[in-house]
């Protein structure tokens, strides 16, 4: 059964912001490597990976529903960040909002009555849990830290240690 206009434009536009969000991230990791923080620099280029993984399972699931793909512009990211923390408070609220973008493309898909559209975008709601939770939790380990050198150091170096895995 055929996608209606209305979703597969709501689709688009969640395909965008998951680019939007890789553009973000790779911005994060630019940041860090600038402010000495190898670690998690390379945590941010996961998480920049993982971003266009989301981007393209959705870009995937329309050709596989045999709709078209259409991208949009993403937005030049802001890169001043005055602090680990301020980067993910701003991280915080980047997925609240991608949180909100990925719940209302699922109320399109409820109205639409289009059932596979929902069960890719049960994915990404789990998903979503998953990325605001590992986010609280780094913010509130950052917390913790302060400003102490050692303990900062020891922080990148587990950051560091991560590596993609296939969404
Ligand atoms: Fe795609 O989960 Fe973050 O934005």
């Amino acid at each position: 059964m055929a996608m209606t206009t209305n979703l597969v434009q709501a689709f688009h536009t969640q395909i965008q912001a998951e680019f939007q969000s890789a553009y973000v991230y790779l911005s994060m990791a630019a940041w860090f490597t600038e402010n000495n923080l190898p670690g998690f620099a390379t945590w941010m280029r996961v998480q920049w990976e993982e971003e266009t993984q989301h981007a393209m399972k959705l870009v995937d699931f329309l050709h596989n529903r045999g709709e078209a793909v259409a991208l949009h512009a993403i937005a030049s990211p802001t890169a001043t960040y005055s602090s680990p923390l301020d980067v993910f408070e701003r991280v915080r609220e980047h997925e609240q909002k991608i949180t909100a973008s990925i719940n209302a493309l699922y109320e399109t898909s409820l109205q639409e009555k289009d059932l596979p559209s929902q069960i890719v975008l049960q994915w990404f709601i789990n998903e979503q849990v998953e990325e605001e939770a590992t986010v609280v939790d780094i913010i509130e380990r950052l917390r913790m830290v302060g400003s102490d050198g050692p303990s900062i150091y020891l922080f990148d170096r587990e950051m560091g240690a991560r590596t993609l895995t296939n969404a």
